[in-house]
């Protein structure tokens, strides 16, 4: 299987992760957003990473390919089997996406890609404000929800994976979650970015 996309995307760490806690071998080629890759671009139609070809089956999304190697590799489950844990899943996957990496992606875009990777200034406040006022509330609810060393369903598995994963772009920006404030958020994001398969993915080649 190839794996399109650079590890810092946090879309792309979600199927590293996946496919390194499942064992299944793959080829990674980590090629920016919007490559003109031709085989890159086959797989993604819209040029977004991550995208994966396996054998020939080409498929972008990170919630779609992780979904593909449930049913490809179903051992390790990362998917509950009980309806209310794989909905719960489910939501935690969206959140991730929908509410934590909008809110984080500011931090990251303002105090990481900006001025490391496209060598212009962040908008320093902008990045305070999404520190300050929007990730609060979202690391509120986090630590609400956490109760054990996993996010839902008593086992790892893909709330886990899709929740941590920003945070480690969150790292890069140089924001760490305040333990005082957010102890069990704190905990598990420590906890889960220190599996094997988080360290080997983060340890992927960016370029
Ligand atoms: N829903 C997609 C989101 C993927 C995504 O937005 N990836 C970003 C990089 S982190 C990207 O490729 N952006 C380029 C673009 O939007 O043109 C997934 O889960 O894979």
């Amino acid at each position: 299987m190839i794996v399109y996309g650079t590890s810092i995307s946090p879309f792309v760490r979600k199927v590293l992760v996946a496919l390194a806690e499942k064992g299944i071998s793959y080829e990674h080629r980590p090629v920016a957003p919007q490559a003109e890759d031709a085989a890159f671009r086959a797989a993604s139609p819209m040029g977004k990473i991550p995208a994966i070809d396996h054998d020939g089956f080409r498929l972008a999304d990170s919630s779609a390919i992780l979904d593909y190697l449930e049913r490809l590799n179903p051992q390790p489950a990362l998917v509950p089997a009980e309806p209310k844990d794989a909905a719960r899943a489910r939501w935690f996957d969206k959140f991730a996406e929908v509410e934590l990496h909008q809110k984080l992606g500011v931090v990251f875009t303002e105090r990481f890609l900006k001025p490391r990777i496209f060598k212009v200034p962040g908008d320093e406040a902008l990045a305070q404000q999404a520190v300050d006022k929007h990730l609060p509330p979202l690391f509120d609810y986090l630590d609400s929800q956490i109760s054990g060393p996993f996010l839902v369903g008593g086992a790892f598995g893909i709330a886990d994976i899709a929740v941590a994963a920003p945070f480690h772009n969150l790292r890069l920006a140089q924001v760490e979650v305040d333990p005082a404030r957010w102890p069990k958020l704190a905990g598990w994001v420590a906890l889960t970015l220190d599996r094997p398969a988080f360290v080997a993915a983060i340890a992927a080649p960016a370029w």
